[in-house]
């Protein structure tokens, strides 16, 4: 190596897409206006004791009004493309029957708008708002519900179908099962192990069925869901270690992407569950392995874990967490591998993201991958020139960015990035306390100020990956 040349940075291909992210609950506000129900987030978050602080989604950063306002912050960050969820409650207020065209309406001025400044819009159709009349008929537990969602979806296909080629299903369905109806640490809250398993299921028959009739329209718009998967290591290499590690990988990772991809369900997660009365229906297997023309992974952290028993609320992951999500494995341990982490205690692996990367593409069919979400939450204050000097966010995308340039070196057909997120936002269970934004919210007054992540971010799109350490 020449030690005078400089270290230009890696280069992702031409055509690589470089996206922001955020979700509806998480910004939009505007929870009475223009016909829009009430969605199970609206119920929980409205429950003392479920959100830190007591923070709801009510006004959240306005996004339904300045979402002028934050696409032209898109467009001067140089995005090209933006991935938003579209709240169920707004298209359907009763989770049923012909859409609010109100509620549509939104929408098709969100899309003309990121048109208009040269943004493709990336919607996800199920970003956790179950609209609360579908959660009081039984929600996702209930296979109904699958059927909901896939008339849902034909109803924005139909609104916006026409200028949107990319859709994204459910978001991390792992989460709406397992954190909504068994650790209760997110909406619904409900305590109900065999109800989780029916809601994964559920929620990846709703995602075939809404493909199968999204497709039926548009044969050439592209199909996916956005899984979040994890690397999964053991704590030691005590064998009850490994079956910890294997348990937690089966139950996190496999049992989204074996039926997804391979059209099955792993049989040791079946055995792991089965006293929990799992048994989904198996010709329910072929609608949710609709052929997929991308697949979104949310990736943050690796898990460590040990087999030892401990306390049940240990497993757990809210800031009021009493009840484990990992259903049939409630014994297993998170442990700390010693890693240094961001401002919600996850430890920084970037090398995890190769790993999960690398992994899905030689135990899967090859499909075009996209990071859906990767990011950075923090408690940050802005220094005394106003701007926040989120170094560690910097650092944390730049090592991610890196990683993924070395899974497609490695053959890995990558073809996007999407940083979570956009905007500072509700946090789910964390409420307002935790900021992923690359650009600052005031809270209080709804000014938007791009810190140092945004402008550093900006320049990686316009270099085509981040720049060189030398
Ligand atoms: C993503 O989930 C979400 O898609 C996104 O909406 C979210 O804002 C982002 O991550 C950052 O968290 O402490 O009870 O709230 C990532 C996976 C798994 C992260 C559950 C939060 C803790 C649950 N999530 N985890 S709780």
């Amino acid at each position: 190596d020449d030690p005078g040349a400089r270290d230009a940075g890696p280069r992702f291909p031409t055509g690589f897409r470089w996206g922001a992210a955020t979700a509806a609950y998480q910004i939009e506000g505007a929870a009475a206006e223009d016909g829009r129900g009430p969605s199970i987030w609206d119920t929980f978050a409205r429950t003392p004791g479920k959100v830190l602080g007591g923070d709801t989604g009510d006004v959240a950063v306005d996004h339904y009004h300045r979402y002028p306002e934050d696409v032209a912050l898109m467009r001067d960050l140089g995005l090209s493309s933006y991935r938003f969820s579209i709240s169920w409650p707004r298209v359907q207020p009763s989770g049923a029957g012909s859409a609010n065209e109100r509620g549509l309406d939104f929408y098709r001025r969100l899309v003309d708008a990121l048109l208009e400044a040269g943004v493709e819009p990336w919607p996800t159709l199920y970003h956790w708002d179950l609209p609360q009349p579908l959660e009081d008929a039984g929600g996702w537990p209930e296979r109904e519900t699958a059927y909901r969602f896939a008339d849902y979806a034909e109803l924005v296909h139909e609104a916006i179908g026409d200028r949107v080629k990319h859709w994204t299903t459910v978001n991390e369905p792992w989460c709406a099962a397992f954190l909504g109806y068994a650790s209760g640490d997110h909406a619904p809250g409900r305590l109900d192990p065999s109800g989780s398993l029916l809601a994964a299921h559920h929620l990846m028959l709703g995602h075939g069925l809404a493909v199968r009739a999204m497709r039926g329209r548009r044969p050439d718009n592209m199909f996916g869901a956005a899984v979040n998967l994890y690397a999964v290591s053991p704590a030691t290499d005590d064998p009850a270690d490994a079956d910890a590690a294997r348990r937690v990988d089966g139950m996190q990772n496999r049992l989204f992407l074996d039926p997804l991809l391979l059209g099955r369900y792993p049989e040791d997660v079946l055995a792991d569950t089965a006293r929990h009365g799992f048994e989904p229906d198996a010709a329910d297997l072929a609608v949710i392995n609709q052929p997929l023309d991308q697949l979104g992974i949310n990736y943050y952290t690796r898990h460590t874990v040990a087999g030892t028993p401990g306390d049940a609320a240990q497993t757990a992951s809210g800031p009021f967490a009493t009840h484990s999500p990992w259903v049939g494995s409630e014994h297993v341990r998170f442990v700390p591998a010693g890693r240094p982490t961001t401002g919600m205690g996850w430890e920084i692996d970037e090398g995890g993201l190769h790993e999960v990367l690398t992994r899905v593409h030689r135990e899967y069919p090859s499909v075009p991958l996209y990071i859906t979400e990767n990011g950075a939450g923090y408690d940050e204050t802005p220094d005394g020139d106003g701007t926040v000097h989120d170094a560690g966010r910097i650092a944390y995308i730049d090592a991610h960015l890196r990683a993924c340039h070395a899974a497609i070196a490695d053959g890995v057909p990558l073809a996007g990035y999407f940083t979570w997120s956009l905007l500072d936002n509700f946090e789910w269970a964390w409420g307002y306390s935790k900021r992923f934004g690359l650009v600052h919210v005031d809270y209080a007054t709804q000014r938007r100020t791009p810190k140092d992540s945004a402008r550093w971010y900006a320049d990686v799109i316009r270099r085509g990956g981040p720049p060189g350490r030398g």
